[in-house]
C-alpha cells in the first residue's frame, strides 16, 4: 500500500517548494498567497536503512525507488494543494478546493512558516511577528469546519436511517466518514473520548462538533516547521512545540533541500537526501555564488539542525504517525531474490501487525488464495497465516497456485 501524504498549510509558507524538493517535480513557487491553485501530485520517498546491508550483500536491485549508500528510498505519494486562509470553510480565498483535495490524504504534512514572515493572510512581514502555532489552528478549525458542514448535509435522514436499522454511531460513523480516509480506531477514540451515545440519535448538534473536532484532531500529522534557515525560526519552533506537544515538530528548510538536490542532480556535489552533509565533488559545476550559497546551507541548516528535515519529515509521517513497517517479498528465499534474480527487487511498505496472510494478497491475490505458508528468509523459519510481519522482514510466500 503505497501511502498518500497530504502537504498543507497557510498560503505563502513554502508547501510547492517542499513537493519540488521531495519529489524534484518543478512546480510553481513564489512569494506571495495562491500561487498553486490545482494540486501537484507526485511521487516521492522515505528512507531507511537497506536490508541488504545487514545480509551483507554487495548490492541490492530496486525496481520501485532506489538504493544510495545504503539507504532504501521507497516510493509514497505526495499532493501539494492550494494554501488555506483563515474562514476558507466558508470559501474565503481559494475555499475549500485544498480541502476537498486533502480528505483522502493518510496523514498530513502541516507545513508552516517557522521564522514568523508571513502574517494569517499569507502576506510577507517582518520575520519575528507571526506565530506559527496559529496558523495551525486555524488549518485544523477550517479542516473540521469543512467536515462538519459535509457531514450536515442529510444529517437527520441518515440518523433516522442508522437508528431504524440499529446500526451503533461507531459503525455508522465509518460508513459516514468513508470518504476521508478516518481510520475505524480513531472513529471509536472520538467516541470514547468525548462519552458520546451509541446511539446517533441522541447527539446533539454541538456532539457532532465535537465529534468532527476530535477526529481530525487525532489525524496522522506532522508539522513541518519550515523555513528554518531563518535566524527567527528557534522561536516559532519553541512556540509550536508547546502548543502541539503530541505532534512531532520537525524543523525543515524545503529551500535548501531543494537546492541540494539540484546540485546533486547536476552532479556538482554528493548528496544524500536526509543526510547531515554533502560534499563538493566538481567544483567546476559551481559558481562562486552557488559556493555561497552551499556554505549558508552548511551552516544555517545542516550544523544547525542536523538536516534539512524534508526526508525526516516524510519519514516521521509514515513511520512515526501511520506507524508503517518495510517488508522485502522474494521469491527465492536463499538468494533474496525474484524469479529474474534481482537482489531484494522490492521494499513495500505496510501496517504494523499486518498477518503473513493479508501481506501475501498484496503481492497477488492467487498467492494469498493458495496460501500454505511463508519462510522468513533471514532466519529460515516457517510463518503461518497469522504471523505478523516485522520491520525490515524478507519474506517468501509458499502457495499452491
Ligand atoms: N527562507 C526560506 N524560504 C522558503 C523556504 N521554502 C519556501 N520558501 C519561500 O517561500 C515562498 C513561498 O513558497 P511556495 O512554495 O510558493 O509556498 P506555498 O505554500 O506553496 O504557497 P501557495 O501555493 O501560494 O499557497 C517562496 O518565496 C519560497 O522561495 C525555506 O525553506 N526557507
Ligand atoms: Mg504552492
Amino acid at each position: 500500500m503505497m501511502p498518500l501524504l497530504g502537504v498543507v498549510g497557510k498560503t505563502n509558507v513554502g508547501k510547492s517548494t517542499f513537493f519540488s524538493a521531495a519529489t524534484l517535480v518543478e512546480v510553481e513557487t513564489e512569494n506571495r498567497p495562491f500561487v498553486t491553485i490545482d494540486p501537484n501530485v507526485g511521487v516521492t520517498h522515505v528512507r531507511k536503512r537497506c536490508a541488504h546491508v545487514e545480509l551483507g550483500l554487495p548490492k541490492c536491485d530496486p525496481v520501485d525507488g532506489f538504493c544510495l549508500k545504503g539507504w532504501r528510498f521507497i516510493p509514497v505519494k505526495l499532493v501539494d494543494v492550494a494554501g488555506l486562509v483563515p474562514g476558507a470553510a466558508e470559501g474565503r480565498g481559494l475555499g475549500t478546493k485544498f480541502l476537498d483535495e486533502v480528505r483522502k490524504a493518510d496523514a498530513l504534512l502541516i507545513v508552516v512558516d517557522a521564522s514568523g514572515s508571513t502574517d494569517a493572510e499569507g502576506n510577507p512581514v517582518p520575520p519575528g511577528t507571526h506565530n506559527p502555532a496559529e496558523d495551525v489552528q486555524i488549518l485544523l478549525n477550517e479542516f473540521s469546519g469543512w467536515v462538519f458542514s459535509q457531514m450536515k448535509k442529510d444529517w437527520k435522514s441518515f440518523v433516522t436511517k442508522v437508528s431504524t436499522m440499529g446500526i451503533r454511531a461507531a459503525e455508522a460513523m465509518k460508513e459516514r466518514l468513508s470518504g476521508f480516509s478516518v481510520k475505524e480506531r480513531e472513529i471509536i477514540k472520538a467516541i470514547n473520548e468525548l462519552s458520546l451515545d451509541e446511539n446517533l440519535a441522541k447527539w446533539s448538534e454541538e456532539d457532532l462538533k465535537n465529534f468532527v473536532r476530535k477526529v481530525i484532531e487525532l489525524r496522522p500529522k506532522v508539522i513541518v516547521a519550515n523555513k528554518s534557515d531563518s535566524d527567527f525560526a528557534e522561536r516559532g519552533i519553541e512556540m509550536l512545540r508547546e502548543a502541539y506537544p503530541r505532534t512531532p515538530v520537525i524543523p525543515t528548510s524545503a529551500a535548501a533541500e531543494l537546492i541540494l538536490r539540484k546540485a546533486a542532480k547536476a552532479g556538482a556535489i554528493e548528496y544524500v537526501p536526509g543526510d547531515s552533509s554533502f560534499q563538493i565533488i566538481d567544483e567546476k559545476k559551481l559558481t562562486e555564488k552557488q559556493k555561497k550559497v552551499l556554505k549558508m546551507i552548511e551552516k544555517k541548516v545542516l550544523e544547525r539542525w542536523g538536516n534539512t528535515g524534508v526526508v525526516q519529515s516524510l519519514n516521521e509521517a509514515v513511520f512515526g504517525q501511520l506507524e508503517m513497517v518495510v517488508v522485502y517479498p522474494v521469491h527465492d528465499a536463499n538468494k533474496f531474490t525474484d524469479s529474474e534474480g534481482r537482489v531484494l527487487p522490492e521494499a513495500r511498505l505496510v501496517p504494523k501487525g499486518t498477518k503473513v496472510k493479508e501481506f501475501a494478497a498484496q503481492i497477488h491475490s492467487d498467492l494469498a488464495k493458495g496460501f500454505l505458508y511463508a519462510i522468513d528468509a533471514r532466519t529460515g523459519r516457517r510463518l503461518g497465516a497469522d504471523a505478523e510481519v516485522e520491520d525490515g522482514m524478507v519474506i517468501k510466500v509458499v502457495s499452491a497456485k
